[in-house]
């Protein structure tokens, strides 16, 4: 691809803030801190990074161009001059890594896969093409499945050297009906809350999927492909797939399971840590929840005693807005922020819950979605506080 290139070491890395929790160096995974995520619209120095190789370098954006080719009859190759041209939208989307909260996966029994706390998700405000209209300029037509010569699925081609492809590029795809659908909000972005993608996010291009794990959101995009049958990349054919509990990696046929696509109903608690100590009797429990395909979040339930009693949290996106999950005014493909103030017990499990605009909820116990991979921990978020007495305050003094 001329402009882009993608190194075969990491020597030309970003610089990237140091309080992020680093969990892989090379490639570069790293998490904020939990607190960052209560904020509404994830500050990009704060937002989870999560790489397969080393980060890719644009030498020259002038000669950088998209070729979108395969089953179509006007292969084309767009210039980011001519996608700037396109109508701009801005979609505030959260992304979220299918392993968020892995280690936490780990602990019930051991996993394969980078360790994350509940903080690989983010929400930002993404701004760029709408790939539906970038299908149309090669001849296929918004809202349809296929496109003239038999494509049904759109493929995402990057140019970062990652070893599960063998030195190969990252790659991935979506069904052709989803990335014509205007309504789905598949974006080329080329912007984050507001400033040019910088490279660790996917600078100069990158895809966004809304409402579906991460891993499809492909980053520096090369090439699209409009493809038959679905990607066979490592990360749709062996990877980021949904085992049930018995399977184990004697026994693992990965051609008996989908790609996974959207995520499930999720929610973490964000103002605690997952052991912590509470100074007041009142304690503010807050922090994310959301659900895939575009559901909204229509309650979150807090428990201060491991789960015998609970009591709802406010549920909001922007500030001063009491948020209904039924709202068209909604950012649907966003995350709902929540907030609840308890009386805590001196020594307490605090436990949230959410539950989707579909009335799907989030498992109680981590073992019954207990996957090889590690992939999709949904289980109840539960956190252990004691209250510092007053007598210990003192006594610290
Ligand atoms: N080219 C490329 N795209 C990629 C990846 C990658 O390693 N290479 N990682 C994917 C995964 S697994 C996730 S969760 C998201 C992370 O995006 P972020 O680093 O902007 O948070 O990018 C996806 N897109
Ligand atoms: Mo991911």
């Amino acid at each position: 691809m001329p402009g882009l290139r993608g190194p075969s070491d990491y020597s030309e890395e970003p610089p990237r803030h140091p309080s992020l929790k680093v969990n892989s160096k090379e490639p570069f995974n790293a998490e904020p801190h939990r607190a960052a995520l209560l904020s509404y619209i994830t500050p990009i120095d704060f937002f989870y990074k999560r790489n397969h190789g080393p980060i890719p370098v644009v030498d020259d954006i002038e000669r950088y161009n998209v070729s979108i080719g395969g089953l179509v009859e006007k292969p084309l190759e767009i210039s980011m001059f001519e996608i700037r041209r396109l109508p701009k939208y801005n979609v505030v989307a959260t992304l979220q890594c299918a392993g968020n909260r892995r280690t936490e996966m780990s602990k019930a029994r051991t996993v394969k896969g980078v360790g994350w706390d509940v903080s690989a998700i983010g929400n930002a405000i993404w701004g760029g093409a709408k790939l539906a209209d970038v299908l149309e300029l090669v001849g296929i037509s918004k809202h349809s499945s296929f496109s003239a010569l038999g494509g049904k699925h759109v493929e995402f081609v990057s140019i970062d050297k990652c070893k599960e492809e063998n030195g190969g590029p990252y790659k991935a795809s979506i069904s052709l009906r989803q990335a014509a659908n205007p309504e789905a909000d598949v974006l080329l972005a080329y912007e984050m809350n507001g400033e040019i993608l910088n490279r660790d996010h996917g600078y100069p291009l990158r895809v966004i999927v809304p409402g579906v794990i991460g891993a499809r959101s492909v980053k520096w995009l090369d090439h699209i492909n409009i493809i038959e049958e679905e990607c066979q990349g490592f990360f749709m054919q062996k990877d980021y797939k949904m085992f049930p509990p018995s399977v184990n990696w004697d026994n693992i046929n990965w051609m008996t399971r989908k790609a996974q696509m959207d995520f499930p109903v999720q929610c973490a608690i964000c103002s605690l840590e997952d052991v912590d100590v509470v100074n007041q009797v009142k304690a503010t429990i807050a922090g994310y929840a959301v659900s895939g395909g575009g559901r909204g979040i229509e309650r979150v339930d807090i428990s201060v005693d491991g789960g015998k009693t609970w009591l709802e949290a406010e549920r909001y996106q922007r500030r001063n807005a009491p948020y209904q999950s039924d709202d068209m005014n909604n950012d649907k493909w966003a995350w709902v922020l929540f907030k609840a103030t308890v009386d805590t017990p001196e020594n307490a499990v605090i436990i949230a819950k959410a539950v989707d605009a579909a009335a799907n909820v989030q498992p109680e116990k981590v073992d019954a979605i207990w996957n090889l991979r590690g992939i999709l921990n949904t289980s109840w978020h539960k956190v252990r506080v004691r209250r510092a007495s007053p007598a210990m305050k003192n006594s610290n003094l």
